[in-house]
């Protein structure tokens, strides 16, 4: 959670900086940590992740590497994606990351392919697709439940539910806030947890996660949690980072930063002591400081140099 909290809040430093070095649209997923890292911790390498725009910390916490992911958000040849992708295309199949996807709710159905083709290959591996509750309002996403439900696939469906979609609220959208009873509709568990506590993410989809690989079929998770920043990330400084939320309610969920109040319980039982801490992140910060180091020295990609030899 670290790793990925501080990699965002230096991307954030980073992007309106003149001269632009990061040019892609960026979405970043300051507040919403526990969610990557608590469900990835489940996983196997060989399982696989489907992730969204907001994706940096599923792939991170997939095992991605950083240096990779900051190339990747400066274009640059040795970028996950080849410098072909940006923010909102990162790939890494090398650790079972399988991409991300700009067109909401698009990844839904590729996720469940997957799951298929685990199944029909008889294998253990589990599929895990997350998104925003804005793509609960896609059709593919009830088209998708429905046809994993029936066919008992192995997949986890992780909904963020971070109570937006870009400045819209839940309730201007949808006519009801229950995101995880939709599951029922289609014969399959839902289950609602506390997204900003990273120990529940864990236990609770390490359940699901292991009744998937015993066949028991897939689980619909809405992880509810906030994100700090504005939707996308601008080139000004501004104070627009709000976008029409009430100020109490960002101030209410800061409070309930998951990197804090994990590390003041590690710290409360005496697993980690403030030294620990302390040392972690002066590792954690110098890796970062390297991987920016790493993109910045990194070449572009050749010119006209199209997908076809991009290799991936
Ligand atoms: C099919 C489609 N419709 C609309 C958009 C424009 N769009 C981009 S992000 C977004 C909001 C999605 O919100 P949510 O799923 O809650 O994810 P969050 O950004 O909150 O993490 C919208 C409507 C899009 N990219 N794709
Ligand atoms: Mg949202």
């Amino acid at each position: 959670m670290l790793r990925i909290r501080r990699a965002q809040e230096k991307i954030a430093e980073i992007y309106p900086q003149t001269p632009r070095r990061i040019q892609c649209p960026v979405h970043l997923c300051i507040g919403q940590e526990a969610i990557p890292a608590g469900v990835c911790a489940s996983l196997r390498n060989d399982d696989f992740v489907f992730s969204f725009y907001r994706g940096h910390g599923h792939y991170l916490a997939k095992g991605g590497d950083l240096k990779a992911l900051f190339a990747e958000l400066y274009g640059k040849a040795t970028g996950c994606s080849k410098g072909h992708g940006g923010s909102m295309h990162i790939i890494d199949t090398s650790v079972g990351f399988m991409g991300t996807s700009a067109i909401v709710g698009g990844q839904i159905p590729m996720a469940v392919g997957v799951a298929l083709a685990f199944k029909l290959t008889q294998t253990d591996r589990v599929s895990v697709v997350f998104f925003g509750d804005g793509a609960c309002e896609e059709g593919v996403f009830h088209e998708a439940l429905n046809f994993a439900s029936l066919k008992k696939l192995p997949i986890i469906f992780v909904c963020e539910n971070n109570l937006y979609a870009v400045k819209a609220p839940l309730l201007a959208r949808q006519p009801r806030d229950n995101i995880f009873e939709k599951a029922g509709i289609y014969g399959m568990p839902g289950i609602r947890i506390n997204g900003n506590k990273v120990l529940d993410v864990y236990n609770r989809c390490q359940r699901a996660i292991d009744f998937c690989r015993q066949g028991g079929g897939p689980t619909l998770i809405e992880a509810r949690t906030y994100r700090w920043r504005g939707h996308l990330e601008n080139t000004f400084f501004s104070d627009s980072l709000l976008e029409g939320r009430p100020q109490e309610e960002v101030d209410r969920w800061k409070k309930r930063c998951p990197v804090k109040s994990f590390e003041n319980y590690l710290l409360s039982r005496g697993t980690l002591s403030r030294l620990d801490f302390e040392m972690i992140l002066k590792d954690v910060d110098a890796e970062i400081a390297s991987a920016v180091k790493f993109a910045e020295e990194s070449s572009f990609p050749e010119v006209g140099n199209g997908g076809e030899k991009c290799g991936l």
